[in-house]
């Protein structure tokens, strides 16, 4: 059960309340040993959504620019990535290369996410792997140039959407969120993972 937009593959509802809640317990892990940060943008202002991470890269800023570094800014390294990750990635991948870099993104009510690239990674030739959880929300997507079309659609807690081939380098972003429509994330919002291949293989 996927659908396709754009060259992003979407399999909506692919983890049940289960597997929503086991993940959701390894997310609470990770912050236990890697506290959700807002990162300072380019500009000099704390981002809206809260970052963490696990596995062997984690990304982050020191207001100059954004990198894949491995250690958090209090110099420890990043929580290891969890193995349900892993089995996740290589289920909807098909690959069996394991990430390196799981981006652990916090919403709280007002947060978004404003139209952008992801260009950090060493290697655009990789998917990477979206999971939802918690709060709906509003997910833009559009072209490979800032100035195409956009399309919008709800991504729902349990969603999993595949990014790779042209759609990897597409313009994407999270207008909002819809507060209280799920009860996943303690504290309420919702949890986005991400999970890359960050660095060069090698
Ligand atoms: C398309 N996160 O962390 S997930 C990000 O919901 C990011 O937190 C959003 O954009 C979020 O960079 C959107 C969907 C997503 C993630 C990575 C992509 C779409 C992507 C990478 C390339 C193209
Ligand atoms: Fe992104």
């Amino acid at each position: 059960n996927t659908r396709e937009i754009r060259g992003f593959v979407i399999h909506p509802a692919h983890l049940d309340k289960a597997a929503q809640t086991a993940l959701m317990e390894d997310v609470a892990a990770i912050w236990r040993a890697a506290p959700p940060v807002r990162q300072m943008t380019r500009w000099g202002k704390p981002m809206s959504v809260a970052m963490s991470a696990a596995g062997a890269l984690g990304w982050t800023t020191d207001g100059r620019g954004y990198r894949y570094e491995p250690k958090q800014h209090d110099g420890r390294p990043w929580p290891p990535m969890p193995r349900r990750l892993e089995e996740l990635w290589r289920q909807v991948t098909g690959l069996d290369a394991t990430p390196d870099s799981c981006l652990i993104n916090l919403y709280r009510d007002t947060a978004r996410m404003g139209l952008h690239q992801d260009k950090d990674e060493a290697d655009f030739g990789w998917p990477v792997v979206s999971i939802s959880l918690g709060d709906a929300a509003l997910f833009r997507i559009g072209g490979a140039r800032r100035s195409d079309a956009t399309e919008s659609l709800w991504l729902h807690s349990g969603d999993v959407v595949v990014m790779g081939g042209p759609a990897r380098l597409a313009f994407h972003g999270i207008d909002r969120i819809r507060p209280n429509s799920s009860d996943l994330v303690p504290g309420g919002g919702r949890v986005n993972l991400t999970l890359r291949m960050a660095g060069a293989a090698v």
